[in-house]
């Protein structure tokens, strides 16, 4: 082992040259009265794998400075950062992810180095520091430099995506329409505060309520358009829930709709719903919400049987009809189970639609049963009065929620013959892409992370 307390840049032509023999230049620096003296002697080592090579640093200076150790055993480089805080990193990253021009363009921020293009056996040669940057020199002849504060904000173990450790609670009846996180129109449309706050209750809770819409039309989409993009699909960009002649869906009725998740026959279904008081009903009409979530983690408690065939049974889900935009026909269909699962078996999404289910089920004749009864069980345990809120939507306010998780319907109401409309809402969508990037943009700004 090869213990070096510090290193200059001298002796650093003749290491390169010297490549592809591993070459340490040595270099002692000791901090006497605040000065700095050294004493500098390069030596040869030869390539060695798994060779363990240390090498510690400490740049000029008065102040404790950073320093680093490499460690050829396991391919790491470990960095104690001048605050205090450390962390180690695999020498394949670094090479993956240097900086320079030719492995990354900084102008798409997109890496252009390839896995193709690396030896994942490559190994730090030689490295130096100073108070800017960390600069390393690998044995396939490469150089990198690493500006210290980069090094700092991708420090292991890393977290992939801060919008992970964002709170979820999940919620049951006792979440009456007066205890919604509330939020005014104008403050979303001007304050990035607030907008950040209304975002991060979506994710939180799935589900609350904004206020001073006004009654015209585009209110959901210009706080749509503040966010990132309307999710267009075959219903439209947005579109007005209410009565109509010949309707297309069940939502254009007076009948009431059983507790949904909206167009789960699309593969990737639309995420974040808004709907917008236009007009309210004076007899029916109520909406009604439960937490998906929180009904699933309960099956799961009390019911493990239901639980696994509702996560493990795919159902077919359909819908066709003519496109409101491109007014061509459309058939779309996928099948997926009532309550989704990530990769670490979290309930990730629940996709229950009994409208819009379709007649063909991919289970055998003997099996059938047993999967109607647990959808009657899901059903029931979402009606649940302990699960469930109801209240009208008022003219001028809208309830947006996660139509992935927050199941939502209606009462009835009565439609009257003739052109009269009691009812009226306006609708549309806004997929978690736009959401969470909005999130991480205005955390960013605000240095709450990134
Ligand atoms: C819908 C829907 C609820 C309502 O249009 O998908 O669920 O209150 N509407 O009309
Ligand atoms: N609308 C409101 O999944 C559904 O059919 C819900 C969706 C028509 C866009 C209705
Ligand atoms: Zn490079
Ligand atoms: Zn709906």
């Amino acid at each position: 082992m090869l213990r070096v307390l510090s290193r200059t840049n001298v002796g650093l032509s003749i290491l390169r040259k010297t490549f592809p023999i591993t070459t340490s230049a040595v270099a002692t620096h000791q901090l006497t009265n605040h000065h700095l003296t050294c004493t500098h002697q390069n030596q040869r080592v030869s390539t060695q794998r798994h060779q363990l090579t240390t090498a510690t640093y400490s740049p000029n200076g008065e102040h404790a400075a950073s320093t680093f150790t490499i460690d050829n055993k396991s391919e790491t480089i470990d960095i104690l950062f001048d605050d205090n805080t450390s962390s180690r990193y695999p020498f394949v990253w670094l090479r993956d992810n240097c900086p320079c021009d030719e492995c990354f363009d900084k102008s798409s921020l997109q890496r252009k180095i390839l896995v193709d293009d690396f030896d994942v056996d490559v190994i730090a040669r030689d490295a130096k520091m100073d108070s800017e940057k960390m600069t390393i020199y690998w044995t396939d002849g490469h150089m990198s430099e690493y500006p210290i504060n980069w090094l700092r904000n991708y420090k292991f173990p890393q977290v992939t995506d801060h919008i992970q450790e964002l709170k979820v609670s999940y919620w049951g009846s006792e979440m009456t329409k007066d205890k919604l996180l509330t939020f005014s129109f104008q403050d979303l449309m001007n304050d990035d505060d607030a907008l950040y706050s209304w975002m991060v209750s979506l994710h939180t809770h799935g589900i609350n309520l904004v206020t001073d819409m006004g009654t015209e039309r585009d209110a959901s989409l210009k706080l749509t358009e503040r966010v990132g993009h309307p999710r267009s699909t075959c219903y439209g960009i947005d579109w007005e829930v209410k009565s109509k002649p010949e309707p297309n869906n069940l939502a254009y009725t007076g009948c009431r709709l059983c507790l949904h998740n909206d167009l789960p026959f699309y593969m990737y279904e639309p995420c974040i719903q808004l709907l917008h008081g236009i007009k309210v009903s004076d007899i029916g009409g109520e909406s009604e919400f439960v937490d998906g979530f929180k009904v699933a983690y309960d099956l799961k408690r009390d019911d493990p049987d239901t639980f696994r065939i509702l996560s493990t049974v795919p159902v077919g889900f359909s819908d066709q009809g003519v496109d409101e935009v491109s007014k061509s026909q459309y058939y779309i269909k996928h099948s997926k189970p009532v309550i989704s699962l990530d990769l670490n078996g979290n309930i990730d999404k629940i996709n229950f639609n009994q409208h819009v289910r379709g007649i063909r089920t991919d289970v055998s004749v003997d099996n059938m049963k047993s999967l109607y009864r647990a959808w009657k069980k899901f059903n029931t345990t979402l009606y649940k009065q302990e699960n469930l809120i109801s209240f009208k939507i008022q003219q001028g306010e809208a309830v947006c929620f996660n139509n992935i998780r927050t199941l939502h319907g209606r009462a009835e109401f009565l439609v009257p013959a003739g052109n009269a409309v009691p009812r009226h809402l306006h609708g549309n969508y806004i997929d978690w892409d736009s959401i969470y990037s909005r999130i991480r943009v205005i955390a960013r700004n605000k240095n709450i992370f990134f």
